[in-house]
């Protein structure tokens, strides 16, 4: 019999992942898989979990605690009737690095016109392109939270001239900042627009045509480009698409989308100045999770406060 609180498992990584991450995790605690239809939940008092069902807090009533597989916790708040237990979201460097390697790459792609350079190699066409400098443009990043702050250092490290719009006004050196009410201001002087936002209903489809139509028209790209890696549900796909074949936009990078998978049928795939990515730009590292889970529940099991617990009222 273990000593230790028994945690429950219902992720979506491959079993042999999760499998070898428990080689190295939760010493004396007794681990348990939702995916187990025979195991018994009932004494189980924490939970990591994805994309929970509701049947899961019927097997596991006694739960104290729900870590999230992710930095996103909307797939947790959209279980209709889950219990008000502290919910932790997943903040860790290898998943931050990994989200800022996905946003400057995206930003260098369409500085350097690696679209249009694609498409020129399938015609056999050489053809060189003018070269504007990451200085030429301004990356308006919305969203300065754990992974928004880390994305702007990185660009200004490029080169990039980088602005920032989150809820409550940030001080970051070097970068103009603007909150809420700052809205039109920040898009007015933005041509790379990256979303790092977390679903809410306050983010919910912001990334619409009014949006898009607020963006710089006439820098150095010509066009203002649309980054997005936060989540689907804050952009209009159907908007999108119009503004891409209409000039609005000049181009886009995609890692997240109102369905997931993105379905065959949309016109997104095929844009010669659309990058499109599954859903993959920083995936959670499973040994990474474990031990961040580990450590928050000695602290929680030692008296100590929880860090970075969901407000549920903001939905982040
Ligand atoms: P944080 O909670 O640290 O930051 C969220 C940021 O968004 C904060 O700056 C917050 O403002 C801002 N924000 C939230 N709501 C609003 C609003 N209504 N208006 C203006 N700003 C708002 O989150 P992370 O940086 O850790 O992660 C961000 C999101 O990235 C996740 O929620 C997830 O959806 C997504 N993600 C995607 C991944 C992928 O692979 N595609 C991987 C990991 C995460 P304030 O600072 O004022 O609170
Ligand atoms: C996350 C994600 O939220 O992978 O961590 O989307």
């Amino acid at each position: 019999m273990s000593d230790k609180g028994s945690i429950v498992i219902d992720l979506k990584f491959e079993r042999r992942q999760i499998d070898a991450a428990l080689a190295n995790a939760f010493k004396g605690h007794t681990v348990l898989r939702a995916d187990d239809a025979g195991a018994d939940l009932a004494e189980a008092r924490y939970a990591v979990l994805w994309k929970p069902d509701l049947d899961l807090f019927r097997r596991a009533p006694k739960l104290e605690i729900l870590f999230s597989g992710g930095a996103g916790v909307d797939g947790i708040l959209a279980v209709p009737g889950l219990p008000d237990l502290p919910i932790v979201r997943f903040v860790d460097e290898s998943l931050t690095v990994r989200m800022s390697e996905w946003v400057v790459l995206q930003a260098l792609t369409h500085l350097r016109q690696v679209p249009t350079y694609l498409k020129q190699q399938r015609e056999h066409l050489w053809n060189e392109l003018a070269q504007p400098e990451a200085k030429d443009l301004t990356v308006g990043v919305m969203g300065l939270g754990v992974l928004g702050q880390d994305s702007v250092r990185k660009l200004k490290i490029m080169g990039f001239d980088v602005i920032g719009w989150s809820r409550s006004k940030k001080e970051i050196d070097g970068v103009e900042t603007f909150d809420a009410q700052g809205l039109d201001a920040f898009l007015a002087k933005t041509d790379i627009l990256v979303g790092l936002l977390p679903l809410t209903d306050d983010t919910r489809g912001i990334f619409n045509a009014v949006l898009f139509g607020k963006l710089r028209q006439g820098g150095a790209l010509a066009k203002p480009v649309f980054i997005n890696a936060g989540r689907g549900g804050s952009q209009v796909e159907g908007d999108l698409v119009v503004a891409l074949e209409t000039g609005i936009l000049g181009g886009a990078s995609l890692d997240v989308f109102e369905r997931e998978p993105l379905g065959a049928e949309s016109p997104l795939w095929d844009m010669d100045n659309v990058v499109i990515t599954p859903h993959a730009a920083s995936a959670s590292d499973v040994s990474a999770l474990f031990r961040t889970v580990e450590a928050q529940i000695a602290r929680y099991e030692a008296g100590e406060p929880l860090a970075h617990v969901v407000d549920r009222v903001t939905g982040y």
